[in-house]
């Protein structure tokens, strides 16, 4: 039984939920309404957090990762102190408002990622775990400054999805004991009850994972006293992560309670009879004085805890000046004045572009603690090991390398929340046709503005005899009409190192370096300028008859080319262009200047889906690339099979010249 101002404190934020999806019309009443009690029992009770410096460094981070539920967090946001108006609640999804459908980074604050696909909030909650243990591990000393636990509140479809299950697999392994899940446990999804849908024993499945788990019952999944020992009992588990299942009532306390019509649909006619069977008495919008004056109790709570760490900050930092300098230095996004890159010439250039970027991250590795990160099961390929920098082990996390075995999707979405934390530079790897398997959460990443960086090598049909399931096509067009992403894709080492140096850049988004598996020569020391996105890499004596535009393995292809057609009297300027995004973002004058539009033979070259090009190459020009899948033999029969040669391109560009 919970006391009666408990009742009337969770009522308010059930309300404040409700009030807001019905004044927009739209939205999802019936998670707020029946996880309102669990969530007051966290925030008032558990989480740790500063709504005046929404921020601060070692603040438990929650995630709300059923997104749609977004009414329960601006209620909780806005009650305990955040900046966040009663004005801003009835702007619920409305165009502008700090309150928008589904939480957004960036946007409100108080939010810590944003949520809305279901089960990448999981995923990124375990992501932000991994970065609170690997910081922990790196920095804290006699004084404790990383310690803090992640919470994620996820409902039925969460749990349902496979992003979810990876990263819980990928939890449970790294025995990531500060890492709380509440579930939602309330059996009813958008469509209807999970009896038609979702059978399997949760509770089991979590414990198979490695996971403490915990049971809330039917009867208790309001009390607050129940819920509070659960969370009492998952911190006091350190060894693993725990799930506290906790069997709520979807639009508890609607005349449709229990069902699927409470999910996603405002109350309207239910409205007056859940008010009167919650014994709400209130008009909308209305936050009786005691219950607004407790949560603001609790948030103000923040300051004093934000100001204890202070203090114990100072006395870590007062310790160990140079240790305290690199923490603040990669907390704030910032880099080193120097690194040590390395130099690629005709000597060590003649390399595949993965092997460089291997090259290139173990050299800067040691300078730059705050790049972490693995690939998944594959580094052997990508090159991507970080040699004598350890690894990120269960229970021994100040090692560098994750091993993040076979789950792609938990990669990049766990990448996200290492990204978010904040203090580190995630990287991930793995073949660059699996980016399929990343997708979801490389959108994200880019909705998110994150500073991560991809490594996807084996990246076009020239990989080989792994055969069409393995050769991309259509990524990099996928990639390039992705906003907020970076594509990179270096034309030799020297580009890569180039490539790389571009990626760290604080205020970039995600980044992906689009790197081969063969081997590609080096193209000469030269002022690779790979930040413009497309430069001139061949310029011809005399006037120029054509342009040739290339990208990555294709740009040496493209310069054989030229020279071929220069013995035929054809004088080609050969561009490079590892970047769309990062050319198209330059002047005008600029990118007149690398594609003249006054030439109109042009004449672009990438084993890849055309699409977009003729952007670059104008209606006279040829697109000339993949539009179909690869086939399954040696790389070089394949660059014969479908034309990628020296000799194919020069004849193919004659052509169009006879006919421009
Ligand atoms: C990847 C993804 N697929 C589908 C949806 C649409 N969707 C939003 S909520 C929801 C049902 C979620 O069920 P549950 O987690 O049980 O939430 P509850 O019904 O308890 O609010 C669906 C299918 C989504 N947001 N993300």
């Amino acid at each position: 039984m919970n006391s009666a101002a408990d009742e009337l404190r969770i009522n308010a934020i059930r309300f404040l939920a409700v009030d807001a999806v019905q004044q927009a019309n739209s939205g999802h009443p019936g998670l707020p309404l029946g996880a309102a009690a669990a969530a007051y029992t966290l925030w008032t009770r558990h989480l740790r957090f500063n709504p005046r410096d929404p921020t601060w460094f070692d603040r438990d981070r929650f995630v709300l990762s059923a997104g749609h539920g977004s009414a329960l967090l601006y209620a909780l946001l806005h009650l305990t102190g955040y900046d966040l108006t009663l004005d801003d609640l009835r702007a619920f999804r409305q165009l502008g408002s700090r309150t928008p459908g589904h939480p957004e980074y960036h946007h409100t604050p108080g939010v810590e990622v944003t949520t809305g696909p279901l089960g990448q909030g999981f995923a990124n909650a375990v992501g932000l775990a991994m970065a609170e243990a690997h910081l922990g591990a790196v920095y804290n000393r006699d004084e404790t400054i990383v310690d803090h636990h992640t919470y994620v509140l996820a409902g039925d479809g969460d749990l349902m999805e496979g992003v979810s299950a990876e990263a819980a697999s990928l939890a449970g392994h790294l025995a990531l004991g500060k890492l709380i899940a509440l579930y939602d446990d309330n059996k009813v999804s958008l469509a209807g009850a999970t009896s038609v849908t979702f059978t399997e024993d949760v509770r089991e499945r979590f414990e198979a994972y490695g996971w403490q788990t915990i049971e809330v019952g039917p009867e208790e999944s309001n009390d607050v006293e129940t819920i509070d020992r659960a969370i009492q009992l998952a911190k006091s588990e350190i060894r693993m992560p725990s799930l506290i299942a906790i069997r709520t009532t979807i639009g508890y306390g609607s005349p449709e309670a229990g069902t699927f019509k409470t999910h996603g649909e405002p109350l309207g006619k239910n409205m007056a009879a859940t008010r009167a069977a919650l014994h709400w008495e209130y008009p909308p919008f209305t936050v009786p004085d005691e219950p607004a004056a407790f949560f603001l109790a609790v948030g103000a709570k923040g300051a004093g805890l934000q100001t204890e760490w202070d203090a114990r900050y100072g006395r870590w930092k007062a310790a160990d000046a140079a240790l305290a300098a690199q923490f603040e230095r990669a907390r704030d996004g910032k880099l080193p004045a120097d690194l040590p890159w390395p130099a690629f010439n005709a000597e060590n250039g003649n390399v595949a572009t993965r092997d460089a970027g291997g090259v290139v991250m173990n050299a800067i590795a040691a300078a730059l603690p705050e790049l972490f990160g693995g690939s998944a099961d594959l580094d052997p390929s990508t090159k991507t090991y970080l040699k004598g920098q350890g690894e990120f082990e269960p229970g021994s996390y100040d090692g560098r390398n994750v091993h993040f075995g076979v789950r792609e999707h938990a990669m990049a979405a766990s990448m996200n929340g290492i990204a978010l934390h904040g203090g580190l530079l995630p990287f991930g790897a793995t073949f660059f046709n699996f980016l399929d398997y990343c997708k979801p959460a490389v959108r994200l990443g880019a909705i998110n503005k994150v500073r991560e960086i991809f490594v996807f090598t084996h990246d076009s049909v020239f990989l080989g005899e792994d055969g069409p399931t393995h050769q991309p096509i259509e990524q990099l067009a996928m990639l390039r009409a992705t906003p907020n992403v970076i594509d990179l894709r270096p034309a030799d080492a020297l580009e890569t190192l180039e490539a790389w140096k571009f990626a760290i850049q604080p205020e970039t988004g995600p980044s992906v370096l689009v790197l081969s598996r063969q081997k590609l020569p080096f193209l000469g020391e030269r002022k690779a300028d790979v930040v413009r996105g497309a430069y001139v890499l061949r310029e011809p004596e005399g006037s120029i008859d054509l342009v040739l535009i290339a990208t990555g393995s294709e740009v040496s292809l493209a310069l054989d080319a030229a020279k071929l057609l220069a013995a035929r009297g054809t004088q080609a300027r050969v561009v490079s262009m590892p970047s769309w995004k990062l050319f198209d973002a330059q002047d005008a004058a600029y990118r007149e200047q690398v594609i003249p539009p006054e030439i109109k033979a042009r004449m672009s070259i990438e084993a890849g889906a055309t699409i977009g090009w003729s952007k670059y190459v104008g209606d006279h020009g040829i697109a000339y690339g993949l539009d179909h899948f690869g086939t399954s033999a040696p790389g070089p029969a394949i660059a014969q099979e479908y034309g990628f040669t020296p000799e194919h391109i020069a004849d193919v560009a004659a052509g169009l010249l006879a006919n421009v």
